[in-house]
């Protein structure tokens, strides 16, 4: 009998499990009386009724010992907590940015931000947006400008680098409104909405160069920024050699400023970063904290959040540990490409995105076909995924319709050290189901429509 050679040896995650936490599998009737008591928002889901979560990898990782461990160093001072310095003198390592403020998390550093840099009827061109982003800009009075390459908005196209901002549509944007209208350029990288597409190195430098000519400051939302440095590594052409840190070091070195949602690449459950190279927006920052937040030396956080988000740091340039995060989402793609199941190429960093608009296609768009196929698979197997698609991309601000995205996604996202290759298995085979029945399906109608974000609390019934 031939035997099996290998071709390619296996990667592992580099960690083993010390603590378990059970999870709940249910009956379809079950899920279908808490889908209705949801709304059809996977958002107003109960946890405890969930079985797999891959709603987010916000804030829903699991820490390590060494992070546990700082928790029980924690510096509970109202002011100067050691916590604090040792979280700065990180923030300086590994982002290279020698100001920083904590905040509560990502959200109140984009408002903060947002309120310093943006005068009312100002622009801010960006790389696709995100909700929160978009909306604190929107807040601040300035108009968002997406400034993505077009192959972004192409689900099917495999570019390497589908997060890079087109120079030439940041250009003509200038040349409409003048330089001193754009408050700054957001460049986040990967791009989330895009389905977790990072940026190239030689395109931020492009943008880099163009800002800096232009007097225009160039803020990141460095989220994500290890996940692109990881693909940096892996597909730019000179970096292969480099560490994860200098890469990210890199990246940062282009930037004036930047913040961070401490809930994904520091593997916390909750803080924000703000950061960045200019004095005179830290002084504004540091003072707009204490009304907001907390003290500039603890910003919303208790010290020992801050101690696991110094550590988590240390931890996120390893490259063992992003390899294997981001391996584990490749082989969700993988697995889903064997049923045929239309997603977003190539797969991004933290998520699978899949097509709604393909895999519904008897839909049309007013009917929300990536809501519906959320809440399909959670019927179907008590997996939890996200809708961002018509939904999340809210109504426009001057006509009040709906805005209608191009792309028309649901977000499948891995929290980082929390599940294993059996839940990814478990997920496909689930919703490889529901594409088999996929012509049952007729829609949603929204019956409650909040005023702002409205996918986190909107609500359903179906068609
Ligand atoms: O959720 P926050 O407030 O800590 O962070 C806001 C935020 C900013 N930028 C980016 C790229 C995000 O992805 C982000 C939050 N993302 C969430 C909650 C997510 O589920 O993707």
């Amino acid at each position: 009998m031939a035997k099996k050679k290998i071709m390619k040896r296996s990667w592992a995650e580099p960690f083993k499990i010390k603590v378990v936490e059970p999870i709940k599998m249910t009956t379809r009737e079950h899920r279908e009386k808490a889908l209705k008591v949801a709304g059809y928002n996977t958002f107003l889901l109960k946890s405890e009724d969930v079985y797999i979560d891959l709603l987010t990898d916000s804030g829903t990782n699991a820490m390590s010992d060494y992070q546990w461990a700082g928790m029980m160093l924690g510096d509970e001072a109202y002011a100067g907590s050691k916590n604090f310095y040792y979280l700065w003198d990180n923030v300086k390592k590994y982002y290279g940015m020698p100001y920083f403020v904590p905040t509560h998390q990502g959200r109140a550093a984009e408002h903060i931000i947002s309120k310093i840099l943006i005068t009312p009827g100002d622009y801010v061109p960006g790389n696709m947006y995100f909700t929160t982003t978009k909306l604190h800009q929107e807040l601040a009075g300035a108009t968002f400008v997406d400034v993505i390459i077009d192959e972004a908005h192409d689900t099917e196209n495999e570019h390497p680098f589908k997060g890079n901002i087109d120079l030439q549509k940041l250009k003509d944007l200038v040349k409409k409104v003048g330089a001193k209208k754009i408050a700054y350029i957001s460049m986040a990288g990967p791009v989330n909405m895009a389905g977790g597409q990072p940026f190239s190195m030689k395109n931020l430098k492009a943008v880099g160069k163009y800002a800096k000519e232009n007097k225009i400051p160039l803020w990141f939302d460095a989220t994500r920024a290890v996940e692109n440095a990881y693909f940096i590594k892996e597909r730019e052409k000179g970096y292969g050699k480099a560490s994860i840190q200098k890469i990210l070091h890199e990246m940062c070195s282009y930037f004036d400023g930047l913040w961070v949602s401490a809930k994904k690449d520091l593997m916390v459950n909750i803080g924000g970063i703000l950061a960045t190279k200019s004095k005179k927006v830290f002084q504004a920052a540091r003072n707009m904290v204490v009304v907001y937040e907390g003290l500039h030396t603890y910003g919303g956080l208790a010290g020992r959040d801050m101690e696991a988000m110094a550590r988590g740091m240390e931890e996120m340039v390893d490259f063992d540990t992003i390899r294997a995060r981001i391996g584990q989402v490749e082989y969700a793609g993988k697995r889903l490409e064997e049923f045929g199941i239309p997603f977003v190429k190539p797969v991004g960093g933290h998520a699978i995105f899949l097509d709604a608009k393909k895999f519904l296609s008897h839909l049309k768009q007013d009917l929300f076909p990536a809501q519906t196929l959320a809440a399909e698979i959670y019927a179907d197997s008590g997996v939890r995924s996200m809708e961002r698609g018509i939904v999340s991309a809210g109504r426009n601000k001057k006509t009040g319709e709906h805005n209608y995205p191009k792309l028309e996604l649901v977000r499948l996202t891995f929290p980082r050290r929390v599940y294993t290759q059996a839940h990814i298995d478990v997920t496909v085979e689930s919703i490889a189901s529901v594409y088999e029945n996929r012509k049952s399906f007729k829609g949603l109608r929204m019956t409650y429509e909040p005023k702002y974000l409205r996918f986190f609390q909107g609500r359903f019934e179906r068609i």
